[in-house]
This record gives C-alpha cells, structure tokens and sequence, in this order.
C-alpha cells in the first residue's frame, strides 16, 4: 500500500481540458456566476436526493442503500463498462453530480463519499453544486488503491477515489486509524469541489472570490524563493520534488488546502509516524495547531466550512459496541467523530451511540439501541409515524418500541428533548 500517496497529482489538468471541452460543448461562453455572501448560504447541509415530502416537515431526509441504482448500462461509455453501480447527488438547477463504483466499493464507502460532498455543497453557496453538475463533474471510485496499475487508464476519468482509501464511519479502518487505508475522501472530494465548482486561479468557476483567498493561504504557506521550496515554511515539508510536479500542473493550491482541512477535521491527529499532518509535510496536525500555526489557512478554512461536520454520517453495519463522538485520547477514531453531529447507526447490530456536546440529530438501527445525546438540545429520527410506537418513561431514561418488524426496533433513550417521527415531533 502506497503510505506516502498524497492523492492523485495528475487529474488538474485533465480537469482544466475537461472543464474547457464541456463548456465548449455546452456552448457556454458566459461568465461564471459569482455566488453571494456565503454566510447566507443555507446553514446545515441537506440530502437534496431524498425527494420524500414528510408531513413533519421538521424531518431531516438522508440517502440511503436503496438510491443506488446497480445498473451502469444505460451511461454508455467507460461509465458502463467499468463500473457497476452509480448514485446521483442533485444539484440546485436540478442535474447530477455522480458518484461511479466498482464492485470492490461497498455500499457504504459510496454513502460515505455523498454524506462528504453534501458536507461541502451544503456550505457553499448553490452556485457551486450547479456548476459542478453544469461541467460534468463525475467522482469515480475504482477498486483497489492509487496508482496501483489495476485501473485501465480510459475508467480513470472525472475525480478519482480509490477503494482502498474510503475510509467510512465506523468502519475497521476507521476505528482502528488504520493509516495503511489513510482516508483520502475529505481530500479527494474536495478537489472535485474545488476543480468543477468553486474554481482556481488559472481556471475560474462560480466562487472566484474563495479560489484567491485559498491561492493565498497557500503562497503564504511557501517562502517566497522556490529553491527554499519543502525546507522551509507551513507545507510541502520534504517534498521539494513533489512541489515542483505540482507546480508545472497547476494544482499547488488545491493540494495546499486539503492539507489545512484534513488536518481541521481531526483526519491527522492519531498518526504518530511524524508530527503535522499529511504524513509529516503540513505543520499543523489538529485544528488547535492549524489555528496557531497555519493561521490563514485556518482564516480560511473557517470562513466557508462550520465547525462541525453537518451531514448525515452513516455508521457502518459492521460496528459493534457504542459509538463515541465526544473525544477520548483512549479511542483515537474520537479525535475524527468528535466533529460529527448527525448519525445513523446502519444495519442490526444492538449498538450505542454516545452524543457530544452539539445539538446531535441520532438515528438507531434495526436492533435494540441505547442512544444518549449528551449535552445540548439533541433529536432522535425514527422511521415511522408516532401512531406506530410505544413510548415510556421511567425516571431519565425513554424506551421507544416500533410496532412494525426489522425498522426501529427498541431502543433506549437518554439526554433526547425531542423524538422526530415522519408526522410530527414528540417531547418525551
Ligand atoms: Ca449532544
Ligand atoms: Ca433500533
């Protein structure tokens, strides 16, 4: 396993002809759309797939195994041939940005990389999700891992996300912080964000006005002499040759910011083989040492992406025991789930989940669930109508019954204000 893959350094220009041919075909020659203010984007991200209207209208969609469609043939093309599952994310003017598997890639890990693309486009300003769809932004997830020569050439088209480099909640690997399956999802999803939406310098999309502010961060975090390059500065730190790759392509500063994010989010703190982040070439390795060491890019990183990671994050079938999304230098995987705040245990094991101190939105699985929220406001979402439940309570703790077989089951409740059903909103 390539420990040192740093993700794909070869895609951006690909990306940028990509991008051009599309426009070109589809005839738009009008200047990218210049988003507002992001901070009147919508605040929490939303499943813009699950199309179901709930009569509560407080209840929070999510997409699940069902949405994928397991029949790649009518794609025509590479998509057909090599890939054997697609699920679409539909953006705001109505078109997809799709997510192509190959049968090594379990459900799951294909869930994951949707929750971390709804993540970002439901932070960004609409403009961005649109004009990704627009210039055909496709994620491809081939089996096995980056560059291991298993994948044709011609299937590696659109943004490229190894199996063996999906790292989904709750997962073996991620439990373990298994850094031979380091998770390149948040990094790779990214820079398909970021090539086809949001824009770089020498390609600008729909957000030119973010595309500086990261170009920046990131000569910030280079000295100024390029033959200082990987020995001094915030980034890049031994990797002189690399930069240099780089910076013929075009991508230094799309590789600079992934960085910065992955290290915000916690992906970087359990590994013990060199400080920072990214196997060593980033400075800072938690959001704490982002903050003091790399402080534009964390003026950055800031100022688009929230604190904490809104989407739905499905934990994965195969986990046993609870769950913990408060951090524990015990269970290093707590160091990447303490930035988590909506879950939904998957499958039918009698799991737990243990809440942090952010307004959590939990869902239990199909077997029997102790689920406590912790502190703040918190919400259990079960899937059903309240008519078909029992609820009880005695002293702190709610026991929730669903009538209907292999759904909810029972599941024991504690710290939970509110009790979400399809048709309304119980306090217990
Ligand atoms: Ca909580
Ligand atoms: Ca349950």
């Amino acid at each position: 396993m390539a420990k040192r893959t740093r993700g794909t350094t070869t895609h951006h220009k690909a990306v940028a002809y990509a991008i051009a041919v599309s426009a070109l075909l589809a005839g738009a020659c009008q200047a990218p759309t210049t988003p507002g203010d992001p901070s009147t984007s919508q605040a929490a991200a939303a499943s813009p797939k699950a199309t179901t209207t709930y009569a509560n209208e407080s209840y929070v969609g999510f997409v699940d195994v069902q949405d994928i469609v397991r029949d790649t043939s009518a794609l025509g093309g590479p998509g057909a041939k090599y890939y054997t599952k697609y699920l679409d994310y539909t953006a705001p003017n109505g078109k997809p940005i799709r997510i192509l598997a190959q049968s090594e890639v379990t459900d799951e890990q294909m869930l994951y990389t949707y929750s971390v693309l709804d993540f970002y486009l439901g932070n960004l300003p609409a403009e961005v999700a649109s004009k990704m769809a627009d210039n055909q932004a496709t994620l491809v997830l081939p089996n096995g891992a980056d560059r291991d020569g298993g994948t044709p050439q011609e299937a590696l088209f659109g943004q490229n996300l190894h199996y063996a480099e999906i790292v989904n909640v709750g997962s073996a690997w991620y439990v373990g912080s298994d850094y031979e399956h380091r998770d390149a999802t948040f990094e790779e999803v990214f820079h398909m964000v970021h090539d086809y939406g949001i824009g770089t310098t020498t390609s600008p999309q729909a957000y030119p006005e973010l595309a500086g502010r990261i170009a920046a961060a990131q000569q910030n975090a280079l000295p100024a002499k390029q033959d200082e390059w990987g020995k001094k500065g915030l980034w890049g730190l031994g990797s002189a040759d690399w930069l240099k790759e780089l910076s013929q392509e075009g991508s230094v500063e799309q590789e600079y910011i992934v960085a910065a994010i992955d290290s915000y989010y916690g992906l970087w703190e359990a590994y013990k083989e060199a400080p920072g982040g990214m196997w060593g070439m980033y400075v800072a390795g938690t959001r704490q040492e982002v903050k003091e060491k790399d402080p534009k890019g964390y003026e950055v990183v800031t100022s688009f992406l929230p604190t904490h990671i809104n989407s739905w994050m499905r934990v994965d079938p195969a986990f046993e025991g609870t769950f913990q999304m408060s951090r524990d230098p015990a269970q290093p995987y707590t160091f990447k789930s303490q930035y988590l705040t909506r879950l939904v245990l998957t499958g039918s094991n009698n799991t737990g989940v243990q809440g942090n101190d952010q307004d959590n939105l939990l869902m239990g699985n199909a077997g029997e669930n102790v689920i406590d929220g912790s502190t703040g406001t918190n919400t259990v979402q079960l899937r059903g109508a309240s008519s078909e439940y029992t609820i009880s309570k005695e002293g702190d703790t709610v026991t929730v019954k669903d009538s209907v077989p292999d759904r909810d089951g029972t599941d024991t409740l504690r710290n939970i204000q509110v009790l979400r059903f399809t048709d309304q909103d119980i306090t217990p």
